[in-house]
């Protein structure tokens, strides 16, 4: 691709598109709504994280984040005001059920849901909905949450309880949001909930999240006939650190654990055999039927783009022996994530070539960095509206190469909590005081908003 840098992007219109793409935001139920003991909502892995000194950069948690349980009507506004035309959001599983399963759901859950539906309905915003962001009910991690297989059953019946109550107005299903985070950053490197640090238990995890994907989506299509369903997968473009066989070689078995290890279950391929037979006895319990299962078909594939990697072959380093080492010279956001626009049409290139899905929706693209609120009041996040512009310009270029993206989503409407970063790193277009849960349109914001309105030109 050519280097955005170098592109004019001041010619960046919304007509560059097809009318019908979808633009919005995105946001997760645990990062923005705080309430957590609101209308009988039950602990989540991520309050019982955040207890524990040390898991949250600066000792925070979602308990409160951007109150979004109570100004959701003030943060649906601000999506609507944007100009945008769709809105992905996720449930929080304990509002519905508190303890994971039971017999009767939590009205008062469903009823917020419901309300919140309704409003984006009302300010012309497609509803997107995220079936699980990372908000495991904690009395489901007490029986071993994702590592039992009792939690892919407990799914279904919360997705069926969910797409029963919901979906007489909501179309477009999102099982799983990132299930390479649920299972590595959770369960082998233990920096998200719930915290632990065991390689088998996140391929077992990572096995029955993708099992009760497959699972739901059956469940969706029954109650919800004109549903369009898929996951959001976080994906990353890769190099090799230099020309040699080693890092080629290296490349390779990484991508097989960060992209393919997903990619290629859930478009029928089963698991990659080159990483099955690497990770020897750490391999999942798989049952007959399992990968049938995983590969139920979907309707598109959400991909959530960041960063590319660069990888390097690391002789004895954990079961792939590989490192991912720091490009030199390149433009970074303030969370050392590389910016690369171009690593966006390498990667969804790759994915429409390799897997050929109907529909890409870029469920999630976005940029944190330090902001400082003006005397005037005025946030003049320059880097990321520039991170914007350039993403932008590259997805007009995915378009061009015919390759079917049919939606951008950035991350996030609001600054909210940040996982096991906390409130440190903002990714929103709309900058939340912590303390007044005052809301500003950024300088990137007023520029997503005057893109969405053809005024960009
Ligand atoms: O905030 C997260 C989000 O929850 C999942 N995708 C990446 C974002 C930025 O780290």
């Amino acid at each position: 691709m050519q280097n955005t840098n170098n592109i004019d992007l001041s010619s960046l219109q919304r007509r560059d598109f097809a009318s019908d793409f979808r633009w919005g935001c995105s946001t997760s139920s645990y990062q923005i709504e705080g309430a957590v003991d609101q209308d009988e909502r039950g602990e989540s892995i991520w309050d019982r994280f955040c207890a524990t000194p040390g898991h949250i950069r600066d000792g925070s948690s979602g308990a409160m984040a951007c109150d979004h349980y109570r100004r959701w009507p003030q943060d649906l506004d601000l999506a609507r005001n944007l100009g945008t035309n769709a809105y992905r959001f996720s449930i929080a599983w304990p509002r519905i059920f508190a303890n994971g399963r039971g017999r009767a759901a939590n009205q008062k859950g469903l009823d917020f849901y419901s309300r919140l539906v309704d409003g984006m309905l009302e300010r012309g915003l497609e509803p997107w909905v995220t079936l699980y962001h990372w908000d495991l009910p904690q009395a489901l991690q007490d029986q071993g949450g994702w590592a039992n297989r009792d939690t892919v059953d407990a799914f279904v019946d919360y997705t069926d309880v969910v797409s029963r109550h919901l979906g007489d107005r909501i179309k477009h299903w999102i099982t799983h949001n990132e299930p390479w985070c649920t299972a590595f950053h959770g369960h082998y490197e233990g920096v998200h909930a719930p915290g632990l640090k065991d390689f088998k238990t996140a391929l077992q995890v990572c096995h029955n999240v993708l099992v009760s994907h497959g699972l739901a989506i059956p469940v969706i299509r029954r109650n919800v006939p004109a549903a369009r369903v898929g996951a959001a997968l976080s994906l990353h473009p890769l190099k090799p650190a230099s020309d040699s066989a080693q890092d080629a070689a290296a490349t390779l078995r990484h991508d097989g654990l960060r992209n393919r290890w997903f990619l290629d279950p859930l478009h029928g391929r089963g698991y990659p055999a080159d990483i099955w037979q690497r990770v020897g006895d750490n391999a999942p319990q798989v049952q007959p039927g399992d990968l049938e299962v995983i590969a139920t078909a979907t309707d598109f594939l959400g991909v959530n783009y960041y960063f590319p990697e660069i990888v390097a072959d690391a002789p004895g380093q954990g079961v792939l022996a590989t490192r991912v080492v720091e490009a030199e010279n390149v433009e970074r956001t303030a969370f050392g994530w590389e910016v690369s626009p171009e690593g966006m049409v390498t990667l969804l290139s790759r994915v429409a070539r390799d897997y050929q899905p109907a529909e890409i929706y870029l469920t999630e693209n976005g940029s944190t960095y330090d902001d400082v609120v003006g005397a005037d009041g005025q946030i003049e996040d320059h880097q990321r509206r520039r991170y914007l512009m350039r993403h932008l310009a590259a997805l007009k270029e995915i378009v061009a190469l015919g390759i079917p993206v049919k939606g951008y989503f950035a991350w996030s409407l609001l600054d909210n909590f940040e996982w096991a970063e906390g409130y440190i790193r903002r990714f929103g277009l709309t900058h939340v005081d912590f303390a007044t849960q005052q809301r500003r349109l950024k300088a990137s914001g007023q520029w997503y908003r005057d893109f969405l309105r053809g005024e960009t030109a």
